[in-house]
């Protein structure tokens, strides 16, 4: 079984999951990037997610997704998140080590839990872009070493996913192996995997019928986010379907009635576009539902 992980920053997007979330009867993870916190500030997003636990049962958590650095998880945790994620990928292995090493002391003695990542994923992270050619997949062996120099408490590897829309170019290809030796040798560490979204074909095509120009994209299939968990991924990130599924419901609003401006004309099927999208995937893809 697998968490989803889903990237916010707006009421519409969180009302959606927690919604979708709380008809599954899955447990959730809600994340910000520094970026979607700087777009919809901090407090605005805990208060959210107050308003979120007050109308639901189910757990719900929120997570830094991406910090880039120590302040910006001590904010995080200062207001309240469940946990969050020192993103020092682009350090060297000695640097990344020390700043999550600083950033897993600080949360541990708050009760937050900390998410590390090693390895580069291609393409864009944030605001950081690392090209093709860079990608640099986890190292095994590197890995045991830095969980256990640093203590963090899941670790996010690279073994061939991206951000966004544009995963692949020829044929979708993971390296399982490389996560089958990380989870050996690291078996009571949750493994994380960041650019797991399947560019969802459906919704990339509502896009692209609809005026928008996405063409190409592909994402990871669920066979392979099935084989994941099988090989010890208990946390899947997922954004880029996400807003697939808002900007398709738009668009179909915007060509099929020019006529409307209420924002709620066109927000109402957006937010339930990503509530369906949600629900596909705890219920079908990620088998975290409890449904009865
Ligand atoms: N993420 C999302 C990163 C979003 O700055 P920003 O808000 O654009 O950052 O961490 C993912 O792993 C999402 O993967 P996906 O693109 O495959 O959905
Ligand atoms: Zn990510």
């Amino acid at each position: 079984m697998q968490f989803g992980a889903f990237n916010v920053n707006n009421m519409e997007i969180i009302q959606a999951i927690v919604d979708a979330a709380n008809e599954e009867n899955s447990p959730v993870i809600l994340q910000a990037s520094s970026s979607a916190i700087k777009y919809a500030g901090i407090k605005y997003l805990k208060k959210m997610l107050e308003a979120a636990l007050e109308e639901y049962d189910i757990p719900v958590a929120l997570h830094l997704d991406h910090g880039p650095d120590f302040e910006t998880c001590k904010m995080c945790i200062d207001n309240g998140f469940s946990s969050v994620m020192i993103d020092g990928s682009k350090y060297d292995f000695e640097e990344n080590i020390s700043l999550t090493k600083k950033v897993v002391e600080y949360a541990h003695t708050k009760g937050v839990v900390v998410e590390a990542e090693l390895g580069k994923l291609a393409g864009i992270e944030d605001d950081v872009n690392v090209a093709s050619d860079d990608a640099m997949y986890t190292d095994p062996d590197q890995a045991k070493e830095f969980v256990e120099r640093t203590g963090c408490d899941s670790l996010a590897i690279a073994i061939g996913t991206s951000h966004g829309a544009y995963k692949f170019k020829g044929e979708a290809k993971l390296r399982f192996d490389i996560l089958q030796k990380v989870k050996e040798k690291l078996p009571n560490t949750p493994i994380v995997l960041h650019g797991a979204s399947t560019v969802i074909p459906e919704l990339v095509e509502t896009c692209n019928k609809y005026g928008g120009n996405i063409p190409g994209a592909k994402g990871v299939p669920d066979e392979m986010l099935h084989e994941a968990s099988l090989k010890g991924v208990s946390k899947i990130n997922v954004d880029t379907d996400l807003r697939l599924a808002m900007t398709a419901a738009i668009r179909k609003v915007f060509a099929e009635e020019p006529e409307a401006f209420d924002p709620r004309k066109y927000m109402t099927p957006a937010r339930d576009l990503i509530k369906q999208t949600v629900q596909h995937k705890i219920r079908d893809v990620f088998g975290s539902s409890n449904k009865a």
